[in-house]
């Protein structure tokens, strides 16, 4: 008689979370000092990296940001979206998933 043997060992899938990416949206009216000081505050960014994204996002009408878990990249996006707002801007940063 052959009796099976129970498996034993259990396989640990870890799967990476999918990240998201946070872009920034070009509009007409926001300031560009405006874009780069919120750039640098709420996604820790110097002055010229800053300032490149958002030279980007005027010339080519959006710039992809970071790539973060989809909590950080949804409370980032709206953090920064709040602060045009807030500050009277139509400023407006989005996310969605990487392939
Ligand atoms: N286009 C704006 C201007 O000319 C500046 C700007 C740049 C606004 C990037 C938004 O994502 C943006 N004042």
């Amino acid at each position: 008689m052959t009796v099976a043997k129970p498996r034993t060992k259990t396989r640990v899938k870890t799967e990476r979370p999918k990240l998201w990416k946070v872009i920034l949206l070009n509009d007409d009216f926001t300031l560009r000092e405006f874009v780069v000081e919120v750039l640098k505050a709420v996604f820790r960014m110097n002055e010229s990296q800053a300032y490149g994204v958002m030279l980007t996002a005027h010339q080519k009408g959006a710039c992809v940001i970071a790539v973060y878990t989809q909590d950080v990249a949804d409370t980032k996006a709206k953090e920064a979206t709040e602060l045009g707002k807030a500050n009277g801007f139509p400023l407006y940063f989005t996310t969605e998933p990487e392939e």
